[in-house]
């Protein structure tokens, strides 16, 4: 394969080369003229169904994924009208800007699937792209769809606000966490429990499960009345006990979606990523003012007392 071109790439990408796919996820990364032009091609295709996994490190999510791969491919559709016959998987760890040891071992603890032609697994960095991981990410789920998959698992690494972010970014979100005293808390601190659907007491043949599902059940109690109450379940991803579970519970959810929920969901995503792009647009340009002349002189002038800042940023914007 030599074409460089995204076009050619996508139609590659599309009859299936994962050398093409890889390539267009590059460009998502990289930023630039190259992934303009895969974005274009990108969105005008609809988006795969989006399962994000997230948690606390180590938590077993890597594990996890790898079990529900297994099933989401036996099972082949949510309902028969939504039919995949291929996964993707992105492996996202906000914390490391480039593919770390975290991300190569989630590349072994999925290594039951790494020859399977039906499967794609990708560890995704930002090294250039606008608006960082949490818009490369909605891209590289585009991109999939581009590329015909009509399912993609999304796993993030963390409990910070680009976790929280990326996962919300997900048609179903389950936060995985381990029984024992903390990971609810610190799921919760960090809003993970606001964008859980599906919560996921992993390693539930260590002591503590009850516990933990307790303070989890206290926690949604005082979060007041929900359309859909997230799910509680346990699962034990080393031995695959719990999988079958997690996967009716993700096609419970998405049948819950139904009836214009998963729209109007992505309305309001679809509208938050706008939001980003237009302000990192807007940063972009004005990074670009820093040591121009025009700012300096706005300078000088505000160190004169003849503007204020306000009226100073309005005269550079509209005078770039
Ligand atoms: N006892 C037990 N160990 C588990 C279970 N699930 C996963 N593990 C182990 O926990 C460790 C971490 O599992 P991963 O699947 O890599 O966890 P992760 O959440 O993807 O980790 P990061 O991506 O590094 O955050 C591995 O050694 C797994 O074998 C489980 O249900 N029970
Ligand atoms: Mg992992």
């Amino acid at each position: 394969m030599t074409s460089r071109e995204p076009a050619a790439l996508v139609e590659l990408a599309r009859q299936g080369s994962r050398t093409a796919l890889a390539r267009l996820l590059t460009y998502v990364e990289s930023g630039g003229a190259a992934h303009r032009a895969t974005a274009a091609l990108a969105y005008q295709v609809s988006s795969p169904y989006v399962v994000g996994i997230t948690g606390p490190p180590g938590g077993g999510k890597s594990t996890l994924t790898d079990q529900l791969i297994s099933v989401a491919l036996a099972h082949g559709s949510f309902d028969g009208s939504d039919a995949f016959d291929q996964v993707g998987i992105l492996c996202i760890d906000p914390s490391s800007p480039f593919t770390g040891g975290a991300i190569l071992g989630d590349r072994i603890r999925m290594q039951g699937h790494a020859t399977n032609e039906h499967v794609f697994i990708r560890s995704m960095a930002t090294r250039g792209h606008l608006g960082g991981l949490s818009l490369a990410v909605p891209d590289a789920v585009r991109v999939l769809g581009a590329a015909n998959f009509r399912l993609a698992l999304v796993e993030t690494v963390g409990v910070g606000q680009m976790e929280v972010d990326i996962a919300s970014a997900a048609d179903t979100t389950v936060v995985v966490m381990n029984p024992g005293w903390g990971d609810a808390m610190q799921a919760n601190k960090a809003g993970l429990l606001e964008v859980a659907d599906i919560f996921v007491i992993n390693k539930a043949d260590r002591p503590g499960v009850r516990e933990t599902r307790r303070d989890l059940d206290q926690m949604l109690d005082l979060g007041g009345e929900h359309e859909w109450r997230p799910v509680i379940l346990e699962t034990v991803a080393t031995n695959g006990t719990g999988i079958d579970e997690l996967w009716e519970a993700v096609v419970a959810h998405r049948r819950f979606l139904e009836d214009g929920r998963l729209e109007q969901r992505r309305r309001a995503r679809t509208r938050a990523v706008l939001d980003e792009v237009l302000s990192a647009t807007v940063r972009a340009r004005v990074t670009g003012l820093d040591h121009g002349a025009a700012f300096d002189a706005q300078v000088e002038a505000l160190l004169a007392g003849t503007t204020d800042p306000y009226r100073a940023a309005d005269a550079l914007l509209s005078n770039p």
